[in-house]
């Protein structure tokens, strides 16, 4: 059996859709949650100088969705032609781009910049952003894509948390109820539930 290791913050953020696919897979894997004081020593041996890092034997792959989509691959979790995984690659980098307008935010070092920033997505673009997303999860029985559970919905599960601390919308559930549906179809699979009762909690 190949040795698997699995490197990320003790975070969801980026890190945790990759474990939620490694732990639906069934995949013995080490879950190794990296200290500051951890990373600096790890950081220069990465391939990119960032975590997720998937290890297997030895060697090492990087890039979250390179990663959850490869896993999405190796599990069943992937479309039946490319023009199938064309549209689960379409609606997750969709998904993606809206985490981006948050980060964009999130690290803004200019307090002021950060505020009018925050203002203006909130306004004129969150909204259009976010009623896309819903109407592409209500289109697809309640998954990100293709109408079925694949590979694009650990990804969201994984990101969540995230993205309501990356939009600063605490009451993202409420505002759209199939987001909260749809990450609890992903956590609840016997397999992942089973993972996510036994890691540590974290806020986002
Ligand atoms: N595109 C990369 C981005 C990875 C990334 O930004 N990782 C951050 C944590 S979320 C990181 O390694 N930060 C520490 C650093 O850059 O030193 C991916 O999706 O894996």
């Amino acid at each position: 059996m190949p040795k698997t290791k699995y490197y990320y913050f003790n975070l969801k953020s980026l890190g945790e859709s990759c474990r939620l696919l490694l732990a639906y897979g069934g995949e013995e894997f080490e879950d190794q949650r990296v200290s500051m004081e951890e990373w600096a020593k790890l950081k220069p041996k990465t391939l990119f100088g960032q975590i997720p890092i998937l290890e297997i034997d030895g060697k090492q792959y990087a890039q979250s969705n390179a990663i959850c989509r490869y896993l999405g691959r190796k599990h069943g979790l992937a479309g039946s032609s490319i023009e199938e995984d064309l549209i689960i690659d379409q609606n997750v980098d969709f998904l993606h781009d809206i985490r981006i307008k948050g980060v964009m935010v999130h690290y803004e070092l200019d307090e002021a910049v950060k505020a009018k920033k925050h203002e203006e997505f909130t306004k004129n673009l969150y909204p259009f952003m976010l009623k896309k997303l819903n109407e592409i999860i209500e289109q697809n029985n309640g998954h990100l894509a293709l109408g079925k559970l694949t590979w694009a919905d650990f990804v969201f599960a994984g990101m969540y948390d995230y993205l309501k601390m990356m939009l600063r919308m605490p009451d993202l559930d409420e505002k759209y109820p199939s987001f909260k549906k749809l990450k609890e179809s992903v956590v609840t699979l016997p397999k992942v539930k089973e993972f996510c009762a036994n890691e540590p909690e974290t806020d986002f």
